[in-house]
């Protein structure tokens, strides 16, 4: 079975985790997230593909979700004495070397997808990782500030300013004119299910669904697309997705999302059972939809997750 998987960083990772448990012998490609990306001391880094790599791989800072098991900070601490910031963005020793890796393949002529290969050579994840483009996409987020409205990056907004100023827009910048990476129209095409983690939907597989040509690709190959809603309850199980999606004018609510991608992309939709009331909602938008337990609280817990979206899956095909 070749399934497909749409990931932003710790929602994505984790899911990514349950699934590899729940089909062993399944054929995963990840497209992931690349809109995060920022260039930081001259360095090129890539949040949501490395959380997913060292997730899988066994490297991960289990609590944090994101950033290197046993990090320090010496070179950050150094930086910060000569007055070189930013400050607000906890980059570690060890995971700095995946980013000096990086940046050099990069200046070296090689694309950002044959970077993640060869990185995780290292970490085996288990899945083929693919970023969703080669080319630079970031993503900005019109915010207030004071009388007027300034653009900042997606990491200054999440991270330094913790989501706190409204957002009016969020904007992938480049995904226009962004190409598919090699490999991720074929996975598309090849796939017999296209799964949506319980990812961010505005920032994460929303820049992913912003790649031209990838929207068209999963409404071509005709195959079950099931997603899992990141949203429990009428909030996010962790971070401000309730924010980013406030910012495209959708309420944070399991069913919203689900309308949200709609019916012309989306066609299974797992809610967690206390939202089971969202289930008849879903369903009147032509997306068939089932209340199941969607806390990722363990491994076993999150292969069941990954198991009820296969299932919906095949129920669909
Ligand atoms: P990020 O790049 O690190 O922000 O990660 P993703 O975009 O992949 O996933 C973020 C989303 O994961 C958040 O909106 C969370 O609500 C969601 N999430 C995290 N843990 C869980 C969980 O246990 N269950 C569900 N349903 N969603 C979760
Ligand atoms: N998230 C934070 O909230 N604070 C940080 O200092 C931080 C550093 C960081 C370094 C490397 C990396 O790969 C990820 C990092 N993240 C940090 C997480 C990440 O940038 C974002 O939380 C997600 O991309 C949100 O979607
Ligand atoms: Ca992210």
């Amino acid at each position: 079975q070749r399934i497909v998987v749409l990931a932003g960083g710790t929602g994505g990772a984790r899911f990514l985790r349950g699934l590899k448990l729940a089909a062993p012998e399944a054929e995963i490609t990840v497209i992931g997230n690349t809109g995060d990306d920022i260039h930081l001391f001259g360095l090129k880094v890539c949040p949501d593909l490395d959380t997913v790599m060292y997730t899988l791989g066994g490297g991960i800072h289990e609590e944090q979700g994101w950033g290197r098991a046993e990090e320090t900070f010496t070179v950050k601490e150094e930086l910060a004495a000569y007055g070189v910031g930013p400050e607000w963005f906890g980059l570690g020793d060890r995971d700095m070397a995946t980013h000096i890796v990086r940046t050099q393949m990069l200046a070296a002529g090689y694309p950002l997808s044959e970077v993640t290969q060869a990185l995780c050579r290292r970490w085996e994840p288990g899945v083929r990782l693919l970023p969703m483009t080669d080319d630079r996409v970031e993503t900005h987020v019109l915010v207030d500030d004071g009388d007027s409205r300034r653009a900042v990056h997606f990491q200054e907004y999440w991270v330094r300013l913790r989501a706190e100023p409204t957002a009016h827009a969020v904007v992938p910048v480049g995904a226009d004119t962004a190409k598919p990476a090699p490999g991720v129209l074929e996975a598309i095409a090849e796939a017999d299910v296209v799964l949506f983690p319980p990812s961010n939907p505005v920032v994460s597989v929303g820049t992913v669904l912003a790649v031209p040509g990838v929207r068209e690709a999963i409404a071509a190959a005709g195959v079950p697309v099931v997603g899992l809603s990141p949203i429990v309850g009428g909030a996010p199980v962790r971070g401000m997705a309730d924010k980013v999606l406030a910012a495209v004018g959708v309420e944070a609510t399991a069913a919203a999302v689900a309308e949200h991608y709609g019916s012309g992309l989306l066609d299974g939709w797992l809610v967690d059972t206390r939202d089971a009331d969202a289930v008849a909602v879903v369903e009147t938008h032509g997306i068939r939809c089932r209340a199941v337990p969607l806390m990722m609280t363990d491994p076993a817990a999150t292969a069941a997750m990954a198991r009820e979206a296969l299932d919906l899956a095949a129920s669909l095909a």
